[in-house]
């Protein structure tokens, strides 16, 4: 294990030379630096033809986006590395695939994805991928299913989620979530016209009781080792292909947080979209996000039920109708997780481009403000909306 410096390119080019595993290592010769998420340095490794061929991903000591005074582990690096392994190896088509890693450098090459997309990306842009939300569906219900009681030997699912403790990176999660967004604290950002509308979420009592409903299942159900982090910028598509990245929040938790985040960060998209399209075209497209919803929830729940019928290795999980029961309530604390992470993207700390870059200021909070109402709805109504369907049917009713 290598001690931790932070990579120059010229290091990531060397680093890349000694470990991607690639035919000729002497034609990786530069380094482009393109992280522009929160947290992390990620290089592409170019050849002489300036194609990139790997990519070498460093965790910083920090948060990125804030710099050296919100110091962070990197052990992310590492848990993020054998999460995609162990991702992979139960839904390769849908997992980037990790070459190398070493935990001391907190260091990990990855394959190249270049020939995809960021998704968030073409959702702000209007480029539709009908089948991008039935895969991660499917990598979702294949993840969750085989790190799970249902598929896991009790004892080595212990160990797991020993292996997979990752306090630090959940504490983002348990504060950025579930706590700051409902209290003042100076790492929230909205702007003035929306105050009245905090205030209302801030002396909402029942409000506040299910999201602290929804805190305490993330920091005590450790049903299936979870990506964390499962956003539209955490997965990259192109024509029929999708691929999850970015897993340095994994860790043992409740299964319908995945399915919560991914849900809704394609309802801050449906929110947006009046203000990132013309009219026409914004209609449109929020059908296809609310067939998205429908696809991903129905491609994970169906696919799920399937392998707990074929592969469940708990006699008594096994026994008929309990994985239909369990999916129940994966469904509610997903839709609930859904609504945290509409609230937390708009009033948060980390907001999302689908809200920020609407350039037309009114519209702008008009976006926000129905975002907001929209988490508060389901949040709340999470028990009484029985399946994908009655979800489709509250957010249209929510405007
Ligand atoms: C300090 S990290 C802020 C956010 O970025 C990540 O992608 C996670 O969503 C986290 O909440
Ligand atoms: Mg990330």
């Amino acid at each position: 294990m290598s001690v931790y410096h932070t990579l120059t390119a010229a290091d990531a080019v060397e680093y890349a030379r000694r470990h991607a595993g690639v035919d000729q290592p002497g034609a990786l010769v530069a380094a482009e630096e393109v992280g522009d998420g929160n947290l992390n340095l990620v290089f592409k490794i170019l050849d002489g033809q300036g194609v990139s061929r790997v990519i070498v991903k460093q965790a910083l000591p920090y948060v990125r986006c804030v710099g050296e005074s919100w110091p962070l582990t990197l052990d992310r690096a590492r848990i993020e590395a054998e999460t995609l392994l162990v991702h992979g190896g139960f839904c390769p088509r849908h997992t980037v695939r990790i070459l190398h890693h070493d935990a001391g450098l907190a260091v990990m090459i990855q394959e190249d994805l270049s020939d995809h997309t960021i998704w968030r990306r073409e959702l702000i842009n209007n480029v539709y991928y009908p089948q991008a939300a039935g895969q991660l569906g499917e990598y979702l219900a294949r993840a969750l299913f085989h790190t799970s009681d249902f598929y896991q030997l009790p004892q080595h699912k212990k160990a797991e989620v020993g292996r997979f403790s990752n306090p630090e990176m959940c504490q983002i999660t348990e504060d950025l979530f579930f706590t700051d967004p409902y209290i003042d604290h100076e790492r929230n950002a909205y702007p003035p016209s929306l105050a009245a509308d905090v205030a209302a979420i801030r002396g909402d009592g029942a409000l506040k009781v299910a999201v602290a409903g929804l805190k305490h299942r993330f920091l005590s159900q450790a049903q299936a080792l979870l990506h964390g982090d499962v956003h539209s910028g955490s997965i990259f598509v192109a024509e029929g292909r999708l691929k999850v990245i970015d897993a340095e929040f994994g860790y043992y938790g409740p299964m319908g947080f995945d399915l919560g985040t991914a849900m809704g960060n394609l309802l801050l998209n449906y929110c947006g979209l009046p203000g990132l399209l013309d009219l026409r075209q914004a209609a449109d497209a929020r059908e296809q996000r609310l067939r998205d919803v429908r696809e991903l929830w129905l491609a994970f729940a169906g696919g799920f039920q399937a392998l707990a019928l074929e592969k469940s290795r708990d006699i008594m999980l096994a026994e008929p109708g309990y994985a239909r029961q369990f999916l129940h309530q994966v469904w509610v604390d997903a839709v609930g997780y859904c609504g945290t992470e509409l609230i937390r993207r708009t009033i948060g700390f980390a907001h999302v481009a689908d809200l920020d870059t609407i350039s037309d200021e009114a519209m702008r909070h008009q976006c926000q403000r129905q975002a907001l109402s929209l988490g508060g709805t389901l949040i709340l109504a999470a028990a009484r909306i029985p399946d994908v369907d009655a979800l489709v049917a509250r957010v249209r009713q929510n405007g």
